[in-house]
């Protein structure tokens, strides 16, 4: 199984760590004896892993070698508002591949083009300040209308931030923290994607054929970008942090052993970092963009035993994900204590301001509160800093994500959280006619941010919209 390189910096100062990363197509070696054709971050799918460490800066600076414009999103990122990646803020390509207006032509609608944008040609620097948990984030393409075209064709890849209370833990650390990317993909007889993009060029008409309205699905699952990968491990711990980077697959995933009994894992973490402790799960639900931080201790199995990570909601070759080969007997020092982080929960209080954001499925869109994203409308201006309630509404699965701002679930219709709710999330799963009700805690960032569902073509497809940060 891969493991995505992690990224060295080009330069360093005493509080700034700046990174390098060109945007170029490539090809890749994914299914045996074919090459696909990708677009990566340094030519790589997943891109190469940058690694933010505590009370560090960290710029990166980007190239964009692609024939159409890019954005790049920092996704869990504590951002300001013009490294953020919103979708009109374009890297646009080399001035020979022509113009592109922010907002493409779509049926019924001319181009337009979007006054606040910031765009730059060919580069842009992205500052991320030090980021406040340590956690599983991830960077990705976030281009207006084409964000599920782009990210298919490999523009993703980690971005984990560290900080002293996580290191002074213990756990599983160095080559046995290992990150996870699992997506599907499609593929064509010659090894290429197989994206229903209406626009293959993903020049000028953006959207997919009619029948992917609801989400493009592949029917091979990618861990790193390899198919169903097997990994060695050692009779040691392990940690895994997992992020699902399909455009539109929820995974439920189990771990079996050879006689197809489930054996659990030790959940110690989700989107921003570390649970107050750690939580037996047989399974986990993984939404799009979701990411679960799980130990697995391989010191229960001798050598030649195998492990295999299987999704329950998969069938034929979506059922099955990875496998484990315990190949080599060690010691291990590592430890998973029983108080991991401090988490001050969030108690709902009638100073806060609520507002009600429905996800609404209609004939040929997707919209929140009847509207599709128009980038000069704000759904919603929050204080600098404030912690507001939100209920989101659906009546169709969507995994809310919203920029620049962290949150935890106070309820699903009115219950408990769920069993995957815990800790402080970025985006989470709303199941069809759900009402959840989150506690949004805003950064101090100011300015105009996005929050959108996370199934990147109805993303793409109108379901996002703006609110500021005043
Ligand atoms: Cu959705």
């Amino acid at each position: 199984m891969p493991i995505p390189q992690q990224l060295k910096p080009s330069r360093q100062t005493s509080d700034t760590d700046y990174y390098e990363i060109v945007q170029s197509a490539a090809m890749a070696t994914i299914i045996p004896g074919l090459r696909t054709p990708i677009w990566g971050y340094n030519g790589t799918f997943p891109g190469p892993t940058i690694v933010q460490n505590p009370g560090r800066t960290v710029v990166v600076s980007h190239r964009n070698d692609l024939p159409v414009p890019t954005v790049v999103h920092m996704h869990g990122g504590t951002t300001p508002h013009d490294s953020d990646g919103y979708p009109t803020d374009f890297i646009l390509p080399d001035a020979k591949y022509g113009t592109f207006p922010e907002m493409p032509a779509m049926a019924g609608m001319p181009a337009m083009t979007d006054p606040e944008a910031i765009i730059t040609r060919q580069t842009r620097d992205y500052t991320y300040p030090p980021q406040p948990r340590a956690g599983t984030l991830w960077y990705h393409d976030h281009r207006m209308d084409f964000t599920g075209a782009s990210v298919y064709r490999g523009l993703a890849g980690f971005h984990i931030t560290h900080d002293t209370e996580e290191q002074a833990l213990g756990l599983p650390s160095g080559a046995r923290d290992v990150p996870l990317m699992i997506a599907d993909r499609a593929f064509a007889a010659d090894g290429s994607f197989l994206y229903p993009a209406l626009d293959p060029t993903m020049r000028s008409t953006p959207g997919v054929q009619d029948s992917y309205t609801n989400g493009v699905m592949g029917d091979v699952i990618l861990v790193n970008g390899a198919p169903w990968p097997v990994m060695n491990v050692d009779t040691a711990r392990y940690r895994f942090r997992i992020l699902n980077a399909s455009n539109a697959r929820t995974y439920q995933l189990a771990l079996q052993d050879a006689s197809r009994q489930s054996v659990g894992f030790t959940q110690i973490g989700t989107d921003h970092g570390l649970l107050a402790a750690p939580l037996p799960q047989d399974a986990i639900q993984i939404a799009e963009a979701e990411r679960y931080d799980v130990v697995i201790d391989f010191s229960r199995y001798k050598v030649g035993d195998q492990i295999t990570m299987v999704n329950q909601i998969g069938s034929g070759s979506t059922a099955v994900v990875m496998r484990f080969v315990v190949s080599r007997a060690t010691s291990d020092g590592s430890r998973v204590p029983s108080r991991l982080s401090t988490i001050n929960a969030i108690s709902p209080n009638s100073a806060m301001t609520r507002r009600t954001m429905k996800f609404h499925r209609g004939a040929n869109d997707w919209t929140i509160n009847g509207r599709l994203f128009d980038p000069a409308y704000s759904e919603a201006d929050v204080p600098a800093g404030s912690t507001e309630l939100w209920t989101i509404i659906s009546d169709f699965r969507h995994p809310f994500h919203i920029h620049n701002a962290t949150m935890q679930v106070i309820s699903r219709d009115g219950q408990a959280p769920g069993p995957y709710d815990q800790g402080w999330k970025d985006t989470v799963f709303v199941n069809q006619g759900e009402r959840v009700q989150l506690a949004i805690r805003f950064s101090t960032f100011k300015g105009r941010y996005v929050f959108h569902c996370h199934n990147l073509e109805h993303e793409d497809m109108g379901m996002m919209a703006n609110f500021r940060i005043v």
